[in-house]
């Protein structure tokens, strides 16, 4: 190379960009194959700080990135090659957008002067993600000119600090790079960083506290209201510990979602989606005020019972997920601290309330569970409810249980017991059945305990692409596959009652043989045909590590009629003497 060979930009811009990230806290890439996206690959495979980890396609290796998003609340780096290859991203962007989960995706571009006359594999990848993403970076093609490693660095620090938000979701580079892709041997652009090692860019964030006279009128109208529920569904960012303090001391109980992860402390309620759907109880129950925390509960009966209540919704992102318009208030603080301040304020007033509404509850908890558990333990066929409750039961402390959409999710909720030491997970952001396999085996890369998943068998075949190479890549998970044959949750719902239509729109059995499938991924699978095998058969599963299925069988319209015989059940279980 002759001294006046020009300097190699693209390679230092690449590098830049990687050492920046890791800077930022950083951990894994995950990339697709592809050739324009060369220099930041090289970049990644070249850096011993990334764990890096390679997709075939490019839908499974976005959900993967998420999940690792997920598990370690650090933004994972998801890196493409120009063309569909970046539109397969787009589920899980909008995912980490509805979801709040940070995500740092780089696609590779041509440069201009190839847009828009008709090169190959090229699309107008500009905005490409609209507004999902918190910010977009058309990056400049890497050149040398004075200044350019400051502007790389910015990039990179800057992307760090804007998927974090808040809201965390979301930021999308896209890098236009010019031939030479491969390091050219010259001398690299200089772009040097910061010299106590640390990041270009740091932010300094304020939380949301509410002031004084706020804070004063809110603890008074709480403190007014002895009647009053708590409701957690997930994404509500505060510790269990801080919530059930507060239930403590305002007398109120804690319905929380088995996803809100804060399922646990003396005063929760996890049988609420059942016992409301009993319009007796529903009416007796019925509370003065709603604070709700984190996302809506899942259940449509719950749903419809806080319906016209007066509700504080406690949304310090201002994300503004409420789809019932059930807010009066809407109350603009960061949750823990907001709690913290409201419980010491009511203990000025009074130590913990007698005349709450949390006494009632959580008799109806230990009653109403202890009938409903009875029966699920008599049927010794697999029934989903049971699945749902004993897998969750049956994790080891430390472990993270991802839940799919659908029915797992429903059935989480209705049907598990309180406990601590386990993260739940589930793509709640937008509901969607693709990219679960995935989004699991991202999780799994980012935790330290035993993952394991419960899924329905659509969304696991949704996104079995998820699965290649799956034997290799070090991981334990264990995927729970309920196999109902079809869209279970459809039979539940209006369009059951179209016997020329259903199956073919809506359950839509696929003529797969899981377990052969699975194999074909050198995923071994159990099959457990008695209920009460399930528990000891996860965990010899987990036990047995690397990646296992575990697949439970059962039948859509028994699986229907017997969550309908528990409702019924508790309907008819023997109410309070006292007239309301
Ligand atoms: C990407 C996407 N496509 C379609 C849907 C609509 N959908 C919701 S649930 C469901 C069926 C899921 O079936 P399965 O995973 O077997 O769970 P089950 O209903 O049997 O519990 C479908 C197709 C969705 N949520 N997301
Ligand atoms: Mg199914």
């Amino acid at each position: 190379m002759s001294a006046a060979a020009p300097r190699d930009a693209t390679t230092a811009f690449a590098r830049t960009l990687v050492d920046e990230w890791v800077r930022g806290g950083v951990e894994h890439a995950v990339l697709s194959p592809g050739s324009r996206s060369a220099p930041l690959a090289l970049a990644f495979a070249d850096d011993p700080r990334i764990r890096l980890h390679v997709h075939l396609d490019e839908r499974s290796a976005a959900f993967f990135a998420l999940g690792l998003g997920r598990a370690t609340g650090r933004p994972a780096v998801v890196l493409c090659t120009s063309g569909t290859a970046a539109a397969n991203f787009h589920p899980a962007v909008l995912e980490a957008s509805h979801g709040g989960i940070p995500l740092i995706v780089a696609t590779a571009d041509r440069p201009p002067e190839l847009r828009g006359v008709g090169a190959g594999q090229t699309i107008d990848q500009v905005h490409l993600y609209g507004d999902a993403v918190r910010w977009f970076v058309d990056a400049e093609v890497p050149i040398d000119r004075p200044g350019s490693g400051e502007t790389w660095r910015e990039l990179a620090a800057r992307s760090v600090i804007e998927t974090a938000g808040p809201p965390a979701g979301p930021v999308h580079l896209n890098l236009p790079f010019r031939e030479p892709l491969l390091p050219t041997g010259a001398a690299l652009v200089d772009a040097p960083g910061r010299p106590d090692g640390g990041p270009w860019l740091r932010e300094t964030v304020s939380g949301r506290v509410l002031d004084d006279a706020a804070l004063t009128a809110l603890a008074a109208r709480i403190g007014a209201t002895p009647n009053g529920v708590i409701t957690a569904g997930w994404d509500a960012h505060v510790s269990p510990a801080v919530v059930d303090a507060f239930a403590a001391t305002t007398g109120w109980p804690v319905l929380a979602d088995a996803v809100s992860n804060l399922r646990t402390g003396g005063h929760v309620v996890s049988i609420y989606d059942i016992l409301l759907r009993d319009p007796v109880r529903a009416a007796e129950l019925r509370p003065d005020l709603v604070l709700r925390l984190g996302a809506p509960l899942t259940g449509k009966a719950t749903s419809q019972w806080l319906a016209d209540l007066p509700t504080l919704l406690v949304d310090p992102d201002r994300r503004w997920v409420d789809p019932a318009r059930r807010a009066h208030e809407v109350v603009d603080a960061d949750t823990e601290p907001l709690l913290v301040a409201l419980t010491e304020r009511l203990t000025e007033r009074q130590t913990g309330r007698t005349d709450g509404s949390s006494a009632r509850w959580t008799a109806h908890e230990d009653r109403t569970r202890a009938e409903v558990d009875a029966v699920l333990d008599r049927w010794a066929e697999p029934f989903e409810g049971r699945i749902a409750r004993d897998v969750m039961a049956a994790l080891p402390d430390g472990a993270a249980l991802v839940v799919a959409s659908s029915m797992p999710v429903r059935d989480l909720e209705s049907f598990a017991a309180p406990r601590t030491g386990v993260d739940v997970h589930a793509n709640r952001g937008v509901n969607g059945i693709d990219g679960f396999v995935s989004t699991v085996l991202g999780i799994a890369a980012g935790h330290d305990g035993p993952t394991v998943a419960l899924v329905g068998d659509l969304c696991f075949l949704h996104d079995t692409n998820g699965l290649l190479g799956v034997a290799e890549r070090g991981l334990d998970a264990v995927f729970v596959v309920i196999d109902n044959r079809g869209g279970g949750i459809f039979s539940f719902l209006p369009q059951a009652q179209l016997p020329d239509h259903f199956e073919t729109l809506f359950g839509t059995p696929q003529p797969v043989d899981l377990a052969a499938l699975a194999a074909v991924h050198r995923v071994p699978t159990v099959e457990v045909t008695r209920a009460a095998a399930l528990a000891p058969t996860v965990l010899d599963a987990i036990n047995a590590g690397g990646v296992g299925m575990v697949l439970v069988r059962t039948d859509r319209a028994d699986n229907v009629a017997r969550h309908r015989e528990i409702f019924e059940l508790v309907r008819n279980l023997p109410h309070s003497a006292k007239k309301t």
